[in-house]
């Protein structure tokens, strides 16, 4: 592993990076492909960070698993091995049900809906990430998310015994719905799993399927749109609550500047990965009515046990997102 800048900060009372003499240095572990907009977005807010410090902090970005995998960021960050890092929020579901909020199938498909999704989502959210000793400076959606498959699929008749690639717990329950057989695996590991026959199938963005070069592998792709999910980029709260104000609001603002522009970069991309796809031979189309129908029955149940696990305040959140 390399050498990580651990920051002293939470074990002081209060510290001011703005103006200091020498820079602060934080590393920041993210989970996906260096070329992916998430990560071309942290380096930019990286940049933004050094700039409202007037070059007190400075940000180094580590993209695609290479500090710590994409499934260990989370904990790197709240044991402060990493003071800031990036990944997948419903990754974490499994730890904390309400970060599957944005994992509901079918509930909000476009951008817009997944903003207002996460208006209403977003105090519980945060407060579920305090309790985990953790901060959420920026979020920023993934476009929405279909089906890979090595052949025509019209329905679960053509999925029975597929084996597919999970990202976190709800996904492998939609492939369970569908008769097929999860097994998690990292984006970043992905080409490979798919090369060695590990997995033969997965629900992701275009985006993932373009990083990945999946046409190598996979030749349909459906455009189901199930949801919209969000990568964050957390802070460790130790840290966080021993910054000072005026760093803290130099965090804050490259964070909101950083989301904003991230989001607006996904919508942008979401057709030219289609684009792409296809050009490597894939053949993109929507899902058939059929196929269609089948995934809308097992999103609602999907639904009704997320609701079940997180209990009032999952209703809270589908109670304040439908009055808007
Ligand atoms: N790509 C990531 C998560 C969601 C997405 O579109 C992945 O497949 O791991």
């Amino acid at each position: 592993m390399k050498t990580i800048n651990i920051t002293l900060c939470a074990t002081l009372a209060t510290v001011g990076f703005a103006g200091s003499a020498m820079a602060e240095k934080w590393d920041m572990p993210m989970a996906y492909s260096a070329t992916n907009f998430h990560s071309e977005h942290g380096v930019i807010f990286a940049d933004k960070v050094k700039e409202y410090t007037n070059g007190g902090l400075e940000i180094t970005v580590h993209p695609g698993g290479s500090l710590f995998k994409g499934g260990e960021i989370k904990r790197a960050v709240q044991t402060g091995q990493a003071p800031i890092g990036e990944r997948f929020m419903s990754a974490h579901a499994n730890e904390a049900p309400i970060l599957g909020w944005d994992n509901l199938p079918f509930l909000a498909t476009t951008y817009e809906e997944n903003d207002k999704l996460w208006a209403a989502a977003k105090d519980k959210v945060n407060a579920a990430l305090a309790g985990q000793n953790l901060v959420a400076i920026y979020t920023c959606p993934w476009p929405g998310q279909g089906f890979y498959f090595n052949k025509a699929v019209n329905s679960s008749a053509d999925t029975k015994g597929v084996k597919f690639r999970s990202y976190n717990s709800a996904t492998a329950t939609f492939a369970e719905g569908l008769g097929m057989i999860p097994v998690q695996v990292e984006a970043a590991e992905l080409s490979q799993a798919l090369a060695t026959g590990v997995a033969e199938s997965f629900i992701s963005s275009g985006s993932t399927g373009y990083d990945r070069k999946v046409w190598e592998h996979l030749s349909h792709y459906y455009k189901v749109n199930a949801w919209l999910p969000r990568n964050y980029v957390m802070v460790n709260k130790g840290v966080w609550d021993g910054l000072d104000a005026d760093t803290q609001a130099a965090l804050q603002k490259a964070g909101d500047e950083t989301g904003a522009a991230c989001a607006q970069k996904s919508a942008d991309l979401a057709s030219f990965y289609f684009e792409e796809l296809e050009k490597g031979g894939m053949t993109v189309e929507p899902a058939s009515p059929d196929f269609l129908a089948e995934l809308k029955a097992i999103g609602a149940k999907m639904t009704d046990d997320w609701l079940k696990e997180v209990g009032a305040d999952g209703q809270a959140i589908l109670d304040a997102y439908k009055a808007n």
